[in-house]
């Protein structure tokens, strides 16, 4: 429900909040001891084709996927359960994007086709008839930062329903793209992703897919890039830094999004794997689909996700997996820009950190 009355509940996993962890019903607790990540067995050989403009390889093979850490948390004091056990996957080998995708390649597309994306479409009324038809306004989901401190059980506090937002002006009517090519494009719906991916002879990357890419071949650390948050003292993603929401210091070098691109690449080559912006995957989001997996035999192989979603924190709304974590991910509220964290979103909601990137067979 990208638009409703009730706002702001219903948009409660933009970022990604949670609340009634007593609604997640069927999830254990993880044991004390930490999960066990065996080694990640990558597949040999390249594909004989040239390698397509703006994408790296990721060879596939069997990994262990999942989170190691039930202390990691989304929302208030809500631990990742949901990407738990740990539990053994395969996948194919398959070209992915280095970049998210960015404001240049996304004018491109819509340049081309014409396309309008999601936010930009006036909602009917006939699709939300609860909705009062003033308030029936195209647009988008914005982080505001408060002036102050605010309760982080309420996303009003910096979440704000902008009318005219979109991806060409991302912060409302007046703002605008200029001087931001090589920003990841936000405001972007899944159908508005999947539309690009399209377009570009490309689709969304499973989560099964990304999770091995953003590993980088290495098996069970907590970060895209290690073991250490901050090694030799440096930041290597576009996170928060400060007090959140109410103050950003950017001492990672930005308080908004960052160009694509501009942290360390993982060892396959990709940048921005954590932090910067949520990234779309295809699968449907369930909180049991690891454990769902986990009681078969292993791997589960090329894992697609499950054939419909269950969001009990919000039952009757569809969401999709995303990943990465984003800008605003900060270890005062949200700590899913760790590899191996989940997120999910209700499909039509977009929002100033929610992008993607692409991937295609070899
Ligand atoms: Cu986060």
């Amino acid at each position: 429900m990208r638009f409703d009355a009730t706002f702001p509940q219903n948009f409660r996993c933009l970022s990604v909040f949670v609340a009634g962890l007593g609604l997640i019903s069927g999830l254990k607790a993880a044991d004390a001891t930490k999960p066990i990540f065996g080694p990640t067995i990558v597949n040999p050989g390249k594909p004989s084709g040239a390698r397509p403009e703006g994408m790296v390889w990721i060879p596939g093979g069997e990994f262990s996927m999942g989170s190691g850490d039930a202390a990691e948390m989304c929302g208030t004091n809500e631990p990742v359960f949901d990407a738990q056990p740990v539990h053994r996957v395969y996948v194919d080998g398959f070209w992915m994007d280095a970049t998210e995708v960015t404001n240049a390649q996304f004018k491109r597309f819509v340049e081309a086709t014409g396309y309008v994306t999601v936010a930009e479409r006036t909602p009917r009324a006939e699709d939300f008839p609860s909705v009062p038809k003033e308030m029936l306004r195209a647009g988008s989901l914005v982080f505001s930062a408060p002036k102050d401190a605010v309760p982080l059980n309420d996303v009003s506090g910096w979440w704000q329903y902008v009318s005219g937002a979109s991806w060409k002006t991302p912060d409302g009517p007046g703002s605008n793209l200029v001087g931001n090519d090589s920003f990841p494009v936000v405001h972007v719906a899944y159908d508005d992703a999947v539309a690009y991916t399209r377009w570009a002879g490309k689709r969304l990357p499973t989560e099964a897919e990304w999770e091995f890419a953003a590993r980088g071949g290495v098996a069970g650390l907590p970060y895209t890039w290690g073991k250490d948050l901050k090694p030799g003292g440096k930041w290597q993603a576009n996170i928060w830094q400060g007090h959140f929401p109410n103050q950003n210091t950017g001492e990672d070098g930005f308080v908004g999004l960052a160009p694509v691109a501009s942290f360390s690449t993982n060892p396959y080559g990709l940048s921005d794997m954590s932090g910067n912006v949520w990234e779309w995957c295809s699968d449907w989001y369930r909180p049991d689909t690891y454990s769902v997996l986990a009681a078969q035999p292993p791997p589960a192989r090329n894992p697609t996700g499950p054939s419909e979603s269950n969001d009990p924190t919000e039952p009757g709304v569809p969401k999709r997996v995303q990943r990465g974590g984003s800008y605003l991910c900060t270890d005062q509220y949200c700590t899913r820009y760790l590899v191996g964290s989940r997120g999910r979103g209700e499909p039509s909601t977009g929002s100033n950190h929610v992008g993607f990137r692409c991937v295609r067979g070899p």
